[in-house]
């Protein structure tokens, strides 16, 4: 922080379709979009974040990440310090930790899953970077099959929509998301908690993501990050009783 970013440069090489950014790491031709957001998506990449593929087109930019978490931990806090929320937040799909590490930044217990060996190590480094690795516990597994033993305040998702193609259609259909139908996550995720946050594709249908979860009050936030719609955030159940208008213009709060 405080340093001037040093302005860097990358090349695809038309014969690979690659690209190789500055700190040597080969990526397909097709994430250079996502390279330029580096500091959007971790204010702290200089200082040692690694991001792999999947990474880098689905880590949620930190601003947005800031947001959900702040919001989240106010309503248990009823008030707007950054102390920590006295809660337990799973992320069922953690990534390399965009998320994760901001509910250790705002609450006092996260659980961080994910299916990939190597992107769950890419979140403890990440985590490290930000100095609150020691306070997730990163559990390497299934959510499908680690829901049914799980129990917390909160349970957040992000889960894989697909790739970058999954804006080509006019409306996302949230029965396509691969592997698993948003109602099985959702479903899932209700045997952890009824306070259910999920990050969705901009282009999904509100109508559609309220009745995921019919029983539960929802409130369905766009977000917007210096007036680019990148995602939809839906809140469930008490969550959804806290306010906060719709769309929502993510701001910096540290
Ligand atoms: P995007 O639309 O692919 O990029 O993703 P961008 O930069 O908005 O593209 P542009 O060409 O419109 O400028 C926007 C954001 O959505 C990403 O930064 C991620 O936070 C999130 N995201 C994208 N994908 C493909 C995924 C995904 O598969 N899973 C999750 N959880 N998030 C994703
Ligand atoms: N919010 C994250 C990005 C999540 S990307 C961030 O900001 O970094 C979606 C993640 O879900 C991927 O890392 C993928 O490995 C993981 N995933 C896919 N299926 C899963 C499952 N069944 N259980 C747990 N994790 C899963």
């Amino acid at each position: 922080m405080g340093k001037r970013k040093r302005k860097q440069s990358i090349q695809v090489d038309r014969n690979s379709g690659t690209f190789v950014t500055p700190q040597g790491q080969v990526l397909p031709a097709g994430l250079e979009k996502y390279w330029r957001q580096r500091h959007n998506f971790f204010w702290r990449f200089d200082e040692g974040i690694i991001i792999d593929v999947e990474g880098w087109y689905s880590v949620t930019p930190e601003i947005i990440a800031e947001d959900t978490a702040s919001r989240i931990a106010q309503l248990y806090n009823q008030g707007s310090s950054k102390d920590f929320g006295r809660i337990c937040v799973v992320d069922a799909c953690c990534g390399v930790g965009g998320n994760a590490i901001k509910f250790a930044e705002w609450c006092e217990r996260v659980i961080a899953i994910d299916i990939s060996a190597e992107r769950l190590e890419l979140a403890r480094n990440n985590a490290e970077v930000y100095g609150v690795a020691d306070r997730i516990e990163f559990i390497l597994g299934d959510f499908f099959q680690l829901a049914p033993m799980l129990k917390a305040d909160v349970v957040f998702m992000s889960p894989p929509w697909g790739g970058p193609e999954y804006i080509d259609a006019p409306v996302f259909d949230l029965s396509s998301l691969p592997f698993r139908t948003s109602q099985e996550w959702i479903d899932s995720a209700r045997l952890v908690s009824k306070n259910i946050v999920c990050f969705m594709p901009r282009n999904c249908d509100p109508v559609q993501l309220a009745e995921l979860y019919p029983e539960a009050p929802c409130e369905v936030e766009l977000n917007y990050t210096t007036g680019f719609f990148k995602g939809i955030t839906v809140y469930y159940s008490d969550l959804a009783l806290f306010g906060g208008s719709s769309p929502r213009e993510c701001k910096r709060l540290s």
